[in-house]
């Protein structure tokens, strides 16, 4: 029988502005109801970006902090923060983002073009940001965007930069990225680490292709506005638990159990 569902909500991104929808949550208060709310329709991990007072990205660990501590002080929600921040952002205000107290952190295996630019993610980079996360004891997040990401997490395993279990988020569908496909999903799968723990998500059209695929077949999934800004075809999610509800409804629809936070943190070794 499959675990318990974990979902995760990418509910801010960092490429995203208020003129893309208006229901992105931008601001401390915005971010940290936002996070509240989806706790309470069953998410369980927040994937974190955080803006600064004119609503631009930011890796101030401070900031993030702040969120963070509010957010605890109401639900047992796993933080997750982005260690992909922005796109060409510095690895030291990559690194920082570490610094903020989470539980997690995102880690992208790979570069990958992003629209007309690169999301850089050199050999160095994921030694520099595995080996800070290993250091503090911060669970990765593996962000695997194409086959050979998956492969990396590999060769991460033998360096000793990263250990088993593993958690890995298998992102498709952005623009310059292995399209969101039930056969590019699978040909990954094949190749992840066995005993790992994995969830799907999809950019835009193909966000609720991964997560059903993953809510039938033992995956975790990821939603989130970061990812898709739409509820259906040209119609805004007025926030993002719209995104969540349809998650809900999905795991109901397969019968699927929705994870506990007690359960989130036994499936991904997490002690909060
Ligand atoms: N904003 C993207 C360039 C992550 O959070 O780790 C990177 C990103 C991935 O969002
Ligand atoms: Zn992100």
């Amino acid at each position: 029988m499959s675990d318990p569902l974990i979902i995760t909500v990418a509910g801010i991104g960092a490429e995203l502005t208020k003129e893309n929808t208006p229901y992105l949550p931008v601001t401390p208060d915005e971010i940290v109801e936002e996070a509240i709310r989806v706790f309470n329709l069953g998410a369980r991990i927040f994937h974190l970006h955080v803006r600064d007072d004119q609503g631009k990205p930011t890796c101030d660990p401070q900031r993030i902090k702040s969120i963070i501590d509010r957010i605890r002080q109401k639900v047992p929600m796993i933080l997750q923060v982005s260690t992909g921040g922005a796109i060409g952002d510095a690895l030291e205000d990559r690194l920082n983002t570490l610094e903020a107290g989470s539980e997690m952190g995102s880690l992208t295996l790979g570069s990958v073009n992003f629209g007309n630019d690169v999301f850089l993610n050199t050999v160095p980079i994921i030694t520099a940001l595995a080996q800070k996360m290993l250091d503090k004891k911060i669970k990765p997040e593996l962000e695997i965007f194409d086959t050979a990401m998956m492969e990396e997490a590999q060769i991460l395993l033998k360096k000793r930069l990263i250990k088993s279990p593993l958690h890995i988020n298998i992102i498709l569908g952005g623009p310059g990225w292995l399209s969101a496909t039930v056969e590019n999903l699978e040909f990954i799968l094949k190749k992840m680490p066995a005993g790992s723990s994995w969830s799907a998500s999809g950019v835009g059209r193909g966000q609720l292709t991964m997560i059903e695929y993953a809510i039938i077949h033992g995956g975790h999934v990821r939603t989130g506005l970061e990812d898709n800004i739409y509820r259906s075809k040209g119609v805004l999610a007025k926030g993002n638990a719209e995104l969540v509800g349809q998650v809900v409804e999905l795991a109901r629809k397969h019968k699927r159990k929705i994870a506990t936070p007690d359960e989130a943190q036994k499936i991904l070794g997490i002690k909060m």
